[in-house]
């Protein structure tokens, strides 16, 4: 789910970072999961590949960066929702391309989140120390910080009403919005979540994503009451039609989740794996203080919020001298539409969401983005990738 290049053994070659992720939540140590580092040869295009051990998890982002100011890259390894509150970790380094999980001593108030889906580092204040923000599933708004943002979320049914649609496009909307309700409810175990949908297709898309993806990849526990709700003429039909290669995968699947963990393993996670920094959900700006330790700067920074984060990363898009930082965001699960957020540095240490002003709008499932200068005018652009929509260049 991820790869990072650095030249770690500084042999003049760029080395990657191989994050994996297995399926679902409780993998722990599952094979699959194994991240691995390949550092290059030096033949051409040829690379060593080294499994990292300990403990391991769904990695959807890493970092390399000097964390320790030691003088050598270290890597920060981001995983998706593990367990409880112990999810990423940091390897620190020793310069000669070798790396050391970092014990409990490193960890001065260096905090990851509990669902990671990104780490990006930037120096948001121009005193030369990078900060790092950690994007996770972020719906915390205690903070009045936060509050502006998070008024942008809208519930479903009042996406047509935003743009002056008639016609076929409203028409299509009001499909498309039908559509994406159902899911939210498929994907929050209503039975007849798809009972709403007129036209075949919909209805058959949504009776899929509800029977397969709910009722038979995830653990027997986790829908024992729903499965029997459901009519049992939609389970034999869905399981014939599913592959057999799809067939051992929820066979897996399932393996995987009634495997337990023994208590060596716990002990050996809450040991190796950084403890979240925060158990209310908003994602984490990670500020150096003068003695090299870490705190959560975000909640004053005003930019904990970021609804169903996959991506952010920081930049100066109005060239002002100050990185920015912009949020893609958004998933079925969630009962409101997240809005893309793009947080603009007030160059006082705090930012203002301002996505309205600089045109950065949109309310799709949007999982990923690249910035780049796509036409060359010394702007930077955004390329951003929803799941259920076109690609879109801002
Ligand atoms: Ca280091
Ligand atoms: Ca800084
Ligand atoms: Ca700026
Ligand atoms: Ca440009």
């Amino acid at each position: 789910m991820h790869i990072s290049f650095a030249d770690i053994s500084q042999n003049g070659r760029l080395d990657m970072f191989v994050g994996n992720w297995s399926t679902g939540p409780n993998y722990i140590n599952a094979p699959q999961s194994r991240d691995m580092i390949l550092r290059a040869t030096d033949a051409p295009r040829s690379y060593d590949a080294e499994v990292i051990s300990g403990v391991t998890g769904e990695t959807m982002t890493a970092q390399f960066a000097d964390f320790n100011n030691d003088g050598n890259l270290d890597l920060y390894v981001g995983h998706d929702y593990i367990m409880d509150s112990f999810s990423d970790r940091v390897l620190l380094g020793d310069g000669k391309g070798g790396f050391m999980p970092a014990g409990t001593d490193f960890n001065q108030g260096f905090a990851g989140a509990r669902s990671t889906m990104v780490i990006d580092g930037g120096d948001i204040d121009n005193d030369l120390r990078p900060e790092y923000y950690i994007g996770q599933i972020a719906y915390m708004t205690a903070h009045d910080s936060v509050s502006a943002a998070a008024k942008k979320r809208i519930t479903h049914d009042r996406l047509c009403a935003l743009e002056d649609l008639s016609g076929e496009a409203l028409q299509k909307c009001r499909k498309e919005v039908a559509f994406r309700t159902s899911l939210v409810r498929a994907a929050n175990f209503v039975t007849d979540a798809c009972a709403v949908l007129t036209d075949e297709d919909g209805k058959n898309s949504c009776l899929t994503h509800l029977v397969n993806y709910r009722t038979r990849c995830v653990p027997a526990e986790y829908t024992a009451g729903m499965v029997q709700k459901l009519p049992q003429d939609i389970i034999a039909e869905a399981a014939g039609a599913a592959s057999p290669r799809y067939m051992r995968f929820c066979e897996f699947v399932q393996q995987a989740h009634q495997a337990k963990e023994s208590q060596a393993d716990k002990t050996a996670r809450a040991e190796s794996l950084l403890k979240a920094g925060n158990d209310d959900d908003s994602n984490i700006l990670l500020k150096q203080n003068a003695d090299g330790g870490f705190a959560d700067a975000a909640p004053e920074s005003g930019i904990g919020f970021g609804g169903w984060t996959w991506n952010a990363r920081f930049a100066d898009l109005d060239n002002d001298g100050w990185q920015d930082l912009f949020i893609v965001n958004g998933f079925a699960a969630s009962p409101n539409l997240d809005h893309v957020l793009f947080y603009h540095n007030n160059g006082d240490g705090t930012f203002s969401e301002a996505g309205k002003d600089f045109g950065l709008t949109g309310y799709g499932y949007t999982a990923a983005y690249s910035y780049l200068d796509l036409n060359n005018d010394g702007a930077l652009d955004i390329i951003t990738v929803p799941t259920d929509a076109p690609v879109q260049v801002y």
